[in-house]
């Protein structure tokens, strides 16, 4: 049975946009496509002193294990050509599991949801624009209640 599957990605560094678009374009190896939001540039958040974002949410349709599509989304950042120099510092390309089906997990490098999600604008927005109804399966939310409850942080603007 296939699960679907939201994806967070992130570019800082060269064009960001093409760089976003490629990595959505790489990820059918792991699934069917099913919506990619709108390209959004964000102020950085954890490690401020770095350029600013463009992120967006891909939703994709996949049969894949989690630990699987974790290897594929790392595989594809590789092929980018993604240099980790900086914990959380600039990056061409970042993919990240937020949500997978309504699944928890909660083992080395795959915490599922992503720890963070509910607290970050630059993913709850686009998130929002494509699937506002879709639960938090721990904190029983939708993605627009948790962004109706963020507190006004870090900007984020739609492009
Ligand atoms: N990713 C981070 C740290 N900070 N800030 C923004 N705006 N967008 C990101 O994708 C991002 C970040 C770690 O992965
Ligand atoms: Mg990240
Ligand atoms: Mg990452």
């Amino acid at each position: 049975m296939s699960e679907i599957a939201y994806l967070s990605l992130g570019s800082n560094l060269g064009d960001r946009a093409a760089n976003l678009r490629a990595a959505i374009v790489q990820l059918d190896v792991a699934g069917r496509l099913l919506a990619a939001s709108s390209l959004y540039e964000t102020q950085p958040v954890d490690v401020p002193d770095q350029p600013w974002f463009l992120n967006c949410i891909a939703a994709i349709d996949t049969d894949q294990p989690p630990r699987a599509l974790l290897q594929l989304a790392l595989q594809v950042e590789a092929a980018m050509g993604r240099l980790r120099m900086k914990d959380k510092g600039a990056r061409t390309i970042d993919i990240d599991i937020v949500l997978f089906g309504n699944r928890v997990l909660d083992q080395p490098g795959l915490k599922i949801p992503h720890p963070a999600m509910h607290q970050r604008r630059f993913v709850l927005e686009p998130l929002v624009e494509i699937a506002p109804d879709v639960q938090h399966p721990v904190l029983g939310k939708t993605a627009k209640e948790l962004l109706a409850s963020l507190p006004r942080g870090p900007a984020v603007r739609r492009l």
